[in-house]
């Protein structure tokens, strides 16, 4: 048979789609599997071969769950509201909705051409209002248990977006859609208190199957740290400032103390503070800086001594200054910090800078040069004085800090509360309502969907207020409390609103009475794999975990994690090794290699690259070879005979099943397809197979190159699809060779190689790798082993 992927592909497709082959069944006596990719992001740009790597695992995996015998769910759908759609919708005077209908429809067709398995049926889109009708459900459930507030703060804001990032989108004091530099500007914010299940986020990791680097990134994003609160005595004042720190036992060697500029106390104190103008002039300057740029480690530290106002170590007693500076920060901790210049590196630059006393309490390092921040013994610290470790240390200072009533032990958490709003058109609407008798007031669950108003102009204002704020019609409401004249919110969610729940609906997508039913829930829940990119773990994988975890404490899902393991794809980089991009020209378009070497080929190849999760660059040569090495498997079919001797292949396929079947559960699908490439080089150098060989081998394939393998099973007299036949079973013992050759170690260096057969005996084999190596024994023979299938060892003295 020749390859002839124009036609088959083709042919096949519409064959998979007619009869149904990879949808889902609610409910089976089969154990059920449920695969799930990272649904795409519909841009004008189409699909991108990035795409099609990322999907391919789960792909693979659902193909061959399907072949064991399993139910499978593997469904796609579309993350459809955002920035590039509404500012593309802007510049072009287009309606959002219709620039998605079209970006949907395109990626859909060259999603089917791919030949994917998805279960079309249950394709979602989040910006459909019977879709965002249970974001906004979820939104007031948020909203009733008080994990919705606002708060007028400093935000990250792009100037350029004209929006208000989260933390989790600003990384790097970068914005994420447009890469400008995030202003902080003072604005009046939704959040969602993520911080509350900080812990709950952290201690769910247990319980997952991610890679190790993916649970450290969100460990780290989440950013436990165990410390004290310790309270300072403000000198002639009631005040008690409080402070955060993880270093409780260096207590005895603070000589000062530093509030980040937006403390509260200075206002608190201005008539006692003398030096109010150099303050102010600080605080100005600092507004202009980034989290970002403070919080990096500069030797040059600045400050302003506040005068009038002293705090006392309650240690010791001692006065000790107290300074703003823009080092230390009104969002974490307290605000405020006990400084301890001996061990902490960033107060001594500030005491060296503003020649302030360092006092050592622990030795070691050299306190001339820098801070010692190691462990070691205790000095200068009355009853510490002698514990010899941190540990111990602190724990006896948290124990007397009690015991005087100046403090305790106490968590911090690095996550921020959820920035969860957008000044923009093209998102979900947030159903809250402003009444000046009442408040804020939700929108009753009865009347969601809040659907966006179809409007001509939904260009952002000026200075960042939301498009439907200039909508009469939209904002001017009755309050669903008292009746009277109210104005709703006209903020929407930021992008990762629908992408936070939308695996859910997925079980049950057309449900109108509920996110889905819940014994759907029960049954496809948790996620089996998902797969997805490094981009997503500390923001997309934090989020949905939070609303997921949400949703078990309210009682509406069955598990408190949504995804029982997470894999990660590598990037594909262009043919030079850079990122792909428009600007570089480096960019393949998927759709250029079906049409000119076949899907089975493109969606081989993504696989073969390299390890799966590490970035590989393309290569055009490996593409070729892989659609040669498809021709081969076609040619394969003219090579099948009855002849006994096809038995001689046995131990080649046994191991063939047995390293496909475990490589595609490791993601190693390169070695997987390699295993397939070495064993059509045996066949072709056999010159013949058996029909049964032939049939394991493209149920092997079947998974990577489903097509190409269809049409062989139809040709070998099958009337039912191979995509749900059988996946093959290998017998263990079949999987050793008959003779293998093993080394023969003579004083621990190989000196030889014998060939043994499977159960050959011990004695047999000894003497068989003696005479072998015979030059080579020197002296007596005092010990021969063999190590049975893997290695002689004689040693001689
Ligand atoms: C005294 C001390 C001595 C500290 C020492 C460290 C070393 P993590 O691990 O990140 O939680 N800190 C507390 N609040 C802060 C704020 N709002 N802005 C900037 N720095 C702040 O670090 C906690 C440590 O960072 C705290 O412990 C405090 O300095 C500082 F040898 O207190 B430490
Ligand atoms: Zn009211």
């Amino acid at each position: 048979m020749r390859h002839n992927f124009k036609v088959i592909e083709k042919k096949w497709q519409k064959k998979w789609e007619d009869a149904k082959v990879f949808e889902a069944q609610d409910f089976s006596d089969k154990k059920k599997f449920y695969g799930l990719v990272e649904f795409p992001y519909p841009s004008g740009a189409g699909m991108h071969v990035g795409h099609i790597k990322a999907y391919s695992s789960v792909e693979v995996v659902s193909r061959k769950r399907r072949m064991e015998g399993y139910n499978v769910l593997f469904p796609i759908g579309f993350d459809a509201f955002g920035l590039p759609t509404e500012n593309y919708a802007i510049k072009t005077g287009t309606h959002p909705r219709q620039i998605t209908d079209q970006n949907i429809a395109r990626f859909t067709e060259q999603l089917k051409r791919v030949g994917f398995s998805f279960d079309w049926s249950r394709v979602i889109d989040t910006t459909d209002e019977k879709f965002y009708k249970w974001t906004q459900w979820i939104f007031l459930k948020m909203f009733e248990k008080g994990l919705v507030f606002r708060d007028t703060a400093l935000v990250n804001y792009c100037p350029s977006c004209k929006v208000v990032l989260s933390n989790e989108d600003s990384q790097g004091g970068k914005c994420d859609i447009c890469h400008s530099e995030v202003v902080q500007k003072s604005k009046t914010v939704w959040y969602l208190k993520i911080t509350e299940y900080a812990d709950k986020l952290l201690q769910g990791l247990k319980d997952v199957d991610y890679p190790a680097n993916v649970k450290q990134q969100q460990e780290n994003w989440i950013g436990k740290s165990t410390g004290a609160f310790v309270n300072f005595d403000v000198d002639g004042t009631d005040e008690k400032l409080q402070i955060y720190t993880t270093r409780p036992d260096t207590l005895f060697g603070v000589t000062f103390m530093v509030i980040a500029p937006e403390h509260p106390l200075i206002d608190k104190y201005a008539d006692k503070i003398t030096n109010m103008d150099a303050i102010k002039a600080y605080r100005t300057e600092c507004q202009k800086k980034t989290e970002f740029e403070r919080t990096q480690l500069v030797k040059d530290k600045t400050g302003v001594k506040i005068e009038g106002l002293m705090g006392i170590n309650p240690m010791n007693g001692k006065k000790i200054p107290i300074f703003i500076a823009d080092y230390v920060m009104m969002g974490y901790g307290t605000g405020a910090i006990m400084a301890v210049p001996a061990h902490d590196q960033r107060d001594y630059d500030f005491a060296k800078a503003f020649g302030i006393d360092i006092i050592q309490v622990i030795k070691g390092g050299d306190i001339s040069k820098e801070a010692y921040t190691g462990d070691g013994e205790m000095i200068n610290s009355e009853f510490l004085n002698g514990f010899t470790n941190k540990k111990d240390s602190i724990a006896r200072m948290v124990e007397e800090i009690k015991k005087m009533g100046v403090g305790e032990a106490g968590v911090q958490f690095k996550m921020k509360d959820w920035a969860f709003n957008r000044q923009r058109y093209w998102g979900e609407p947030i159903p809250l309502v402003h009444c000046p008798s009442c408040g804020v007031v939700a929108v009753p669950y009865e009347e969601l969907p809040l659907e966006l108003p179809d409007v001509k102009n939904f260009e952002p204002g000026e200075d960042g207020e939301s498009p439907l704020a200039k909508i009469d019609s939209y904002v001017n409401c009755k309050c669903p409390k008292c009746g009277g004249d109210a104005k709703r919110e006209t903020d929407t969610m930021p992008q990762w609103a629908g992408s936070s729940w939308y695996f859910l609906r997925y079980i049950d997508p057309n449900n109108d009475k509920a996110f889905a039913d819940r014994k759907k829930i029960d049954y496809w829940m948790p996620v089996d794999w998902y797969n997805g990119g490094m981009e997503h773990v500390t923001r997309h994988m934090i989020y949905s975990r939070f609303w997921h975890r949400f949703l078990y404490d309210l009682g509406e899902v069955n598990t408190p994690e949504p995804y029982a393991k997470r894999t990660i794809q590598g990037l594909i980089l262009g043919p030079d090794g850079d990122k792909m991009s428009k600007s570089k020209g480096n960019v393949i378009d998927p759709l250029d290699i079906v049409e000119d070497y076949g899907a089975d080929t493109l969606r081989t190849y993504v696989l073969f690259m390299g390890d799966y999760a590490a970035a590989a660059p393309w290569s055009d040569s490996s593409v070729k070879g892989c659609k040669r090495f498809l021709e081969r498997v076609a040619g394969m079919t003219d090579m099948v005979s009855d002849d006994p001797s096809t038995d001689a292949l046995e131990v080649s396929f046994h191991k063939a099943i047995k390293k496909v079947s475990s490589d595609i559960e490791e993601t190693k699908f390169n070695t997987a397809i390699a295993t397939l490439m070495a064993l059509t080089n045996t066949v072709y150098s056999a010159g013949k197979l058996s029909k049964e060989q032939l049939e394991i081998f493209i149920k092997l394939l079947c998974p990577f190159a489903p097509h190409l393998t269809e049409e062989i099973w139809e040709s070998l007299g099958h009337e039912d699809f191979l995509s749900v036949s059988a996946w093959p079973q290998y017998e263990e013992e079949k999987t050793v060779d008959a003779t293998i050759e093993i080394g023969v170690q003579v004083n621990g260096k190989v000196r030889g190689t014998v060939l043994v057969a499977k159960d050959e005996d011990k004695d047999a084999v000894l003497a068989r790798a003696k005479e072998i190596v015979a030059d080579k024994l020197t002296g007596n023979i005092v010990k021969e082993i063999y190590v049975p299938g893997k290695i002689v060892n004689i040693v001689c003295k």
